[in-house]
């Protein structure tokens, strides 16, 4: 079935503090987005970036946090957004760091609550990001977004979660590091934890199919936010939080083709690149070509085994 895919821009710098993650957006354009999913038989519509809107003052009790007002300015712009292109077709929000998926996420919630449909998350990363405002030693709030889109306390300057996932319905998977506070609070849910310990004895298929027979069995909405950390160092290296030990360029792509098969994706973030540390856009064309995977790219037709 032809998607239209709707990029957005979320030129976003704010939720850490190193430089060139808002060059991201028009990175993915340079290294040919559009392109890669018109040549899968999809439609592509540019929506441009989105602005920051005027700031409105906000405060937390953690005094290490930075740049709130600009993020909560941010998640209020960016679920706006989202949530008119999900009425619309298959939204890629293309960042920025990963505090774009505050509000990216909180957009595509608000549709499924609309739509009457369970949200479901796949969280394709190294950490876990979540953090609280209140938790985060670092002070940014780009470790957040995982805790904001289940609902857990903490987030009292951003708008209230729509219709917050439960951590039954989210999938932290390649995941390698974890802070204390973030372990603390996840124990105490049922969130599928995909850890790299369980990747490297199942194999990164059968853990996925199974997060995946979920979303299908509740005919859900499944967010997909791809953090470039989430591949390893070495085929990805344009992102400021390197983990060593990722996931390689064959199990990601064979990730993305999954996801395709399965075709229980209704939208994508792209985060965390920072093209001032490519090395001759590899990275930015590494993410483009997994979104052709993920668009229905392949080398070969075969009958695919079918979810439901
Ligand atoms: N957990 C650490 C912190 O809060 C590192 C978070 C890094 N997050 C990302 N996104 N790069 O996944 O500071
Ligand atoms: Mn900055
Ligand atoms: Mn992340
Ligand atoms: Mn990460």
């Amino acid at each position: 079935m032809k998607k239209t895919c709707i990029l957005i821009g979320a030129p976003i710098d704010t939720g850490q503090k190193r430089e060139g993650c808002l060059m991201g957006p028009a990175a993915f354009r340079v290294a040919g987005i559009s392109r890669t999913i018109t040549d899968t038989g999809n439609l592509a519509e540019d929506w441009g970036d989105v602005a920051l809107p005027e700031l409105r003052p906000a405060a937390c009790l953690n005094s290490a946090v930075h740049s709130l007002a600009e993020t909560v300015g941010w998640t209020k712009a960016l679920a706006e957004t989202g949530k008119r292109a999900m009425a619309k077709g298959f939204p890629i929000f293309m960042g920025g760091d990963h505090s774009l998926s505050l509000g990216s996420v909180a957009g595509v919630a608000a549709h499924a609550r609309d739509e009457g449909r369970p949200l479901f998350v796949l969280w394709l990363d190294a950490h876990s990001d979540y953090h609280t405002p209140m938790t985060t030693a670092s002070g940014n709030l780009h470790g957040t977004p995982v805790a904001y889109i289940a609902g857990r306390l903490g987030f009292d300057a951003f708008p209230p979660f729509p219709a917050p996932v439960p951590p039954d319905r989210i999938c932290l998977y390649g995941i390698r590091s974890v802070d204390g506070p973030e372990h603390a609070g996840l124990v105490e849910t049922d969130a599928t934890i995909c850890d790299m310990r369980v990747l490297d004895e199942r194999g990164i298929v059968a853990p996925l199919r199974e997060f995946l027979d979920k979303v299908q069995a509740q005919n859900g909405l499944l967010h997909v936010s791809l953090d470039v950390d989430f591949l390893d160092p070495s085929i990805a290296p344009a992102v400021g939080t390197t983990v060593p030990g990722g996931i390689t360029f064959r199990e990601a792509h064979l990730v993305m083709e999954l996801l395709h098969e399965s075709g229980l994706v209704t939208s994508l973030d792209l985060v965390e690149l920072n093209p001032f540390l490519d090395e001759r856009g590899r990275t930015a064309r590494l993410m483009v070509d997994l979104v052709g995977s993920l668009m229905g790219r392949k080398v070969f037709d075969r009958p695919t085994r079918s979810f439901g």
